[in-house]
């Protein structure tokens, strides 16, 4: 196989046995980026999609998740630093009762590669955590990340709970992650958020809109 059609058969098979030498030569050829956002990427939409209908089961899904991410740690020191430190610092979950963090993870990535400071509390996070952290912290943003449509639910808790504890104005949050949508987000929860949500559909939007929030 042609290399670029090989990594992606690596992620889409969750075969490590090579990646480095595959991955070397890909770096010879084009930047990091490129590789996660152009091949990386669509390798994990293609286990997406064989999941989804039922012809993947999930010890494979496990496996490609796993060279997925072994593939984005052996890129990332290759990754340009694109400007200093010290634009903003964000608070970054994936939600109460979500597992999925190779997207929050790339968020992290392009935004720390970007000059903010990202803290990055892990998966499955329940909303009392991520407004400690972000009290603790002094973050300027909160960010939530969840994949399942349950957490789409999860995260319109979460907004409700600022409200209620009167913190809404004091963080404007960014949502991203594949069970959401842009009318979710920007319509039905911006109504009932009495600060300032926005939805992010990939990291480079989440880094556009980090520099928003923070001008
Ligand atoms: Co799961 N899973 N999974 N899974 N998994 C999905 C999400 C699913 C759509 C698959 C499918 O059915 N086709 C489906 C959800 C269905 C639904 O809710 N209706 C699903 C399911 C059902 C499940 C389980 C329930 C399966 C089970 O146990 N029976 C279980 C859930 C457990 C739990 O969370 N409690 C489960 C488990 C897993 C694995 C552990 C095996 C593994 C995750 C490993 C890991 O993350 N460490 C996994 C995987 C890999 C997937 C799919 C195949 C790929 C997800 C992924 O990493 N994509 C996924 C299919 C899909 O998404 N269509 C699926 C690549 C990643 C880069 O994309 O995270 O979307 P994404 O991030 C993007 C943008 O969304 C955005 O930026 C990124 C790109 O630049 N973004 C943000 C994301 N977060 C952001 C935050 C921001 C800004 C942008 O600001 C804060």
């Amino acid at each position: 196989l042609p290399l670029w059609e090989r990594l992606k058969r690596r992620i889409v098979d969750g075969e490590r046995k090579g990646l480095e030498a595959d991955l070397d030569e890909a770096l010879a050829q084009r930047p990091a980026l490129e590789i996660i956002n152009d091949v990386l990427l669509d390798g994990m939409k293609t286990v997406g999609v064989l999941f989804g209908s039922g012809e993947m089961q999930l010890p494979f899904v496990l496996q490609s998740a796993e060279v997925m991410k072994n593939a984005v740690a052996y890129l990332e020191p290759h990754m340009e630093r694109l400007e200093g430190d010290g634009k903003g610092r964000i608070v970054l979950a994936t939600v109460k009762g979500d597992v999925h963090d190779i997207g929050k993870n790339l968020v992290d990535i392009i935004l720390s590669n970007n000059g903010y400071e990202v803290v990055n509390l892990g998966i499955k996070q329940p909303v009392s955590a991520i407004l400690e952290a972000a009290e603790d912290k002094k973050a300027d943003v909160i960010g939530m990340s969840g994949l399942l449509v349950k957490s789409t639910v999860v995260m319109k808790e979460n907004l409700e709970e600022m409200n209620v504890r009167g913190i809404s104005e004091k963080y404007p949050v960014l949502l991203g992650g594949a069970a959401l949508t842009r009318a979710y987000v920007e319509q039905d929860l911006a109504d009932l958020f009495q600060g300032e949500v926005r939805y992010a559909r990939d990291a480079f939007e989440g880094l556009r809109l980090m520099d928003a929030f923070m001008a």
